[in-house]
């Protein structure tokens, strides 16, 4: 399946070329018909000698339906340039050929047809006259897409020179690739009708993947659903239309009224409209003018066209023949992405200034102009290799899963692969989480140096705790996630790595910075020594909790000790050194060893201590499975 387009000058025979090719003259309104001119677009198709179906979209050379040639001519696999013999290149010849050299339109050819108009022609087919057009045919493509076309001499009134053409065709297709499916198809609309008893219905060239009888899909920029009721390839019903195809697509749920020519049809959610964009634009060197900074123009995309404010990035003003670095304000939302070929014209007087490549369909807002850091970063998506591309994807989502940032970046799945490899490698690109960092994977990355500069936030946010809080053992997960605002998931993956980088200390629910240590003051130190003392004194019937939290020793140095290990609570209301909690516990054990039981009874004996701290010490070990309780008695567990 192929699509090719045609293109040339007002008159000079591209729908009579279509019609003879075809069968079917494309111009299909009254008007057209009566004018013998093509206003809307046209379409036909043929079967190629090789067997493949072939779609040509046939457009208008008059240069007031310019709008409506660039809404067809998106998309297409090849160019017909169709140049009148007895004419020679004109005005419009020469501005259609700038548009396909603007969109890159991949390969071409020319016709040059009326032939049979030129006088001179002799018997074997020679003619002077069509060397001397020629010659000036090869001057004018000179430097462009179409600079290596060949040029074909047809009739298409005679219907001289149509099997050539045809098989040239044929093996310039050949030579191109299919369509890749990247599954994010989108139909790019230059027709909608309704046929009674099916409702509406919408033609354009298919591109990024494929579309199937039933899929939900999405007219943007509105947003509106519907659901694929048919699909048709060149009048054939199909159950699935392929990338690269000319597509009829029924919806359902979808009225006449709420889609035009321009809209894009994709699978919900795929695509986001853009308002803004940034862009490489070459300014033709045929420009009447220079353009300038806040200059308002028409925007052309795939199908769509708005009104734009163009704002020069790196420059005042833009002089005919030269590129810049811009961004376009969008008056309204089209969709488009990275890679996208896009022209601008003048609105009034009509006039194609030029054109170039989308570089970033969503940039991160409105640049400063005179930005060198902008510009660089512009530059490498533009000129970069595959892993700079993925690289500014990256850094452009901050931090995202890695199949996002891998359609982002619009590479091919094969180039990204080694792309993310190598960044990985480098560790350009750091993966957050563990896993297998393949490109279709929803691992969490970041780009280095936004790691390096999130990783310096969050140990300052952790380190000013610590300051505010010396006593403390770190700052509560909780906490550090609100402070930082991030979601649940980018702030375990990010703490995650900080602890497996040791930049922090995990204490399940809290974190810490890896070098913390809980240290006293002098006068803490002191209050520390005189609690010690008491501590020391009445080692198994200490001081009670309550009475230490509101006391001079405080909450906070009471917490401390806990945590460095100094104290053991073993209830609520009851705290033992450590030192004298670990000899308790030997004791204990070593009776039970010998006598197999022991009772509360017992237990406060043998410390000397009151019923209050031998029951807290019991029911302790109780429940950290050192001792079973069995009616008054406890034995060791099992
Ligand atoms: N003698 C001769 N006349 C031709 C030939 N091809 C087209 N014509 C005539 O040229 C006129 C214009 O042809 P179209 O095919 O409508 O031209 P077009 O390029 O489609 O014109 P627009 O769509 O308006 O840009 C018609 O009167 C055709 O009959 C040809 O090979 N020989
Ligand atoms: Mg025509």
């Amino acid at each position: 399946m192929r699509v090719i387009g045609t293109s040339g000058h007002i008159d000079h025979g591209k729908s009579t070329l279509v019609a003879a090719l075809t069968g079917t003259h494309p111009d299909r309104l009254k008007e057209e018909q009566l004018r013998e001119m093509t206003i809307e677009l046209g379409f036909g198709w043929m079967t190629l000698p090789n067997g493949e179906e072939l779609g040509i979209v046939d457009v208008p050379g008059h240069r007031d339906f310019i709008g409506n040639m660039l809404s067809g001519i998106g998309g297409i696999d090849a160019a017909m340039l169709v140049i009148a013999a007895d004419e020679g290149v004109m005005p419009q010849t020469r501005e259609h050929l700038a548009i396909l050299d603007l969109l890159e339109i991949p390969a071409g050819l020319i016709v040059l047809t009326k032939t049979d108009l030129t006088p001179d022609i002799t018997p074997t087919g020679g003619s002077a006259w069509l060397d001397l057009v020629e010659s000036d045919i090869r001057l004018s493509i000179a430097g462009t897409v179409m600079q290596d076309a060949p040029i074909l001499r047809v009739s298409a009134k005679n219907k001289t020179g149509l099997e050539s053409l045809i098989s040239v065709l044929q093996s310039i297709l050949e030579q191109k690739p299919a369509r890749s499916d990247l599954h994010r198809p989108r139909l790019p609309v230059d027709r909608v009708f309704t046929m009674s008893g099916f409702g509406t219905v919408v033609t354009g060239t298919l591109s990024d993947g494929h579309l199937s009888v039933g899929d939900e899909v999405e007219v943007l920029p509105a947003g509106l659903k519907g659901r694929i009721r048919g699909l048709q390839t060149h009048k054939k019903k199909e159950e699935i239309a392929i990338p690269g195809s000319r597509t009829a697509v029924n919806i359902s749920g979808i009225t006449l009224e709420e889609v035009r020519r321009g809209d894009v049809i994709a699978h919900p959610d795929q695509y986001q409209p853009t308002r803004r964009l940034d862009a490489r634009f070459r300014l033709l060197k045929e420009s009447s003018s220079s353009i300038k900074h806040g200059d308002e123009v028409k925007f052309f995309v795939s199908a769509s066209e708005t009104i734009a404010t163009l704002r020069l990035l790196g420059t005042e003003e833009l002089n005919p023949g030269e590129e810049a670095w811009i961004q376009l304000e969008l008056r309204e939302p089209v969709v488009t992405v990275r890679g996208d070929r896009y022209i601008l014209r003048r609105p009034s007087p009509g006039e194609t200034l030029g054109g170039g490549m989308v570089a970033d369909h969503h940039p991160r807002g409105r640049h400063r102009r005179f930005d060198e850091e902008i510009l660089n970063s512009l530059d490498s998506l533009a000129h970069g290799t595959p892993a700079d591309v993925l690289l500014e994807a990256a850094m452009a989502l901050n931090i995202a899963p890695i199949n996002e940032i891998v359609t982002r970046s619009r590479l091919e799945p094969a180039k990204a692969a080694a792309a993310l490899e190598e960044l990985l490698n480098n560790n350009s690109l750091i993966a957050l989480e563990e896993g297998t960092p393949g490109i279709t994977s929803e691992l969490l990355v970041i780009a280095a140096s936004h790691w390096m500069t999130g990783r310096d936030k969050i140990l300052r946010v952790v380190e000013t705790y610590h300051n505010t809080y010396p006593l403390r053992r770190g700052i509560p997960r909780e906490e550090l996630k609100s402070k930082l605002k991030l979601s649940p998931r980018v702030f375990n993956a990010i703490v995650h790595k900080l602890i497996t980088d040791t930049a922090l200390k995990d204490h399940s629910a809290f974190v810490a910075q890896a070098e913390h240590e809980i240290a006293f003051n002098s006068g803490e130190q002191a209050r520390v020594d005189e609690l010690m003392r008491r501590f020391e004194q009445n080692p198994f019937s200490p001081p009670g909790v309550k009475e230490l939290r509101h006391g001079e020793v405080g909450e906070e140095i009471l917490n401390a000790l806990l945590e460095v290990n100094e104290l053991k609570m073993v209830s609520p209301d009851v705290i033992f050194r450590k030192v004298d909690y670990d000899f308790m516990v030997s004791q204990i054990r070593t009776r039970l060893i010998e006598n197999g039981t022991i009772t509360l009874a017992q237990v406060r004996d043998l410390f000397n201590t009151s019923r209050k701290y031998a029951q807290a010490l019991m029911e302790h070990l109780d429940a950290n499975g050192i001792t079973t309780r069995e009616g008054d008695f406890r034995k060791l567990s099992k």
